[in-house]
């Protein structure tokens, strides 16, 4: 892989994975009062979709999306400032972590409800078709949501209206507390079924930068030349809890040497190895975007805790009129 590309690369999982240690590291003041779904551990995927996807192109993501508003380009200081329940922030304060949107960029907006938005990616998706536009309109969803209704009427209404929609499917293997073993029959795969559905699947590993690059760039290539949609599923792994900031190994639900296994396969980690030890000039390079990054994401604490919280008398600004 290029240096340019590697280094982009590192950057954004490592903005993305240090504003997420920033959020876990202030959580306990108490002043975010909504509840936070960390992405830890699963920042490659993202990091690799903000290095192909076009500003133009659509995305909606879920409850963990923090990484997915990130890497398409939403504004950090409007994230941080959301969370904190700011006027500022992206929804006004009002919608907190899990309500993320930044229309400047086709950031269409983060649910709290499990395949909310998986219909409204889809019907993104239909606009561009109406419209004859050059878009593509990219669904984020966890292994949960499959379990989820709506998601079968929405993939087969991308299959049989032909809509260029890119799911991309992050399996870390849990929702919540509940392993795939519990919830699924042993041994199916999502992507095979959803390949029964008359959809192309394509599946990759989540920790290998290289090949989820490449499986990506080619699908966002095929949606977009063809307009017909694709469901990518990659393997990855969340490192804290399932919601809060702190890590819940002890609990019971999955074992420490499960975790200690993935973690050991940190894309973010291992990637500044490999750069770091090819040449001391991309090593400069790593500590200057290191220091770059805390930067910004300072910043954008400094800019939530300095601002107003909304006014009483916004309560239902821009929530619909009366
Ligand atoms: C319709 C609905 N059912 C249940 C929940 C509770 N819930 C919140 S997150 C979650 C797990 C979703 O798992 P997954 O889609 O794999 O995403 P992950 O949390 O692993 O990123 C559940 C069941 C919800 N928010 N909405
Ligand atoms: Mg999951």
């Amino acid at each position: 892989m290029m240096d340019d590309l590697s280094t982009n690369l590192f950057r954004q999982m490592y903005r993305i994975r240090s504003v997420e240690e920033a959020i876990a590291h202030h959580y306990p003041e108490g002043k975010m009062r909504c509840p936070v779904h960390l992405s830890i551990g699963q920042e490659a995927i993202p990091a690799i979709f903000a290095n192909i996807i076009h500003a133009t192109d659509f995305a909606v993501s879920t409850h963990r999306g923090h990484a997915h508003y990130l890497a398409k380009g939403g504004d950090l200081n409007a994230m941080i400032a959301e969370i904190y329940g700011k006027s500022t922030g992206c929804s006004k304060g009002k919608g907190g972590s899990m309500h993320l949107i930044d229309l400047a960029v086709n950031f269409m907006g983060t649910s709290a409800i499990v395949g909310n938005s998986i219909p409204i990616g889809v019907g993104l998706a239909l606009s561009v078709q109406l419209k004859r536009t050059n878009q593509i309109s990219c669904v984020f969803l966890g292994d949960g949501a499959i379990e989820e209704g709506v998601f079968y009427e929405s993939v087969n209404f991308a299959a049989v209206r032909k809509l260029p929609v890119l799911f991309i499917c992050e399996n870390n293997l849990y929702s919540v507390y509940s392993p795939l073993s519990v919830r699924q029959p042993k041994g199916r795969s999502i992507a095979k079924m959803v390949e029964a559905m008359g959809v192309e699947v394509a599946v990759g590993d989540g920790h290998n930068i290289a090949v989820c690059y490449e499986i990506m760039k080619n699908a966002v290539h095929k949606v977009r030349t063809t307009g017909a949609p694709l469901f990518l599923e990659f393997s990855t792994y969340r490192w804290r809890e399932h919601c809060g900031h702190a890590f819940d190994n002890d609990i019971g639900y999955r074992t420490q040497d499960e975790f200690l296994e993935w973690q050991a396969k940190d894309p973010l980690n291992n990637l500044e190895i490999r750069l770091g030890q090819s040449s001391s000039n991309l090593e400069r390079t790593l500590e200057i975007i290191k220091s770059e990054v805390n930067i910004e994401v300072k910043a954008a604490f400094d800019f939530a805790e300095m601002s107003k919280f909304p006014e009483q008398s916004e309560a239902y600004d821009g929530v619909y009129s009366l």
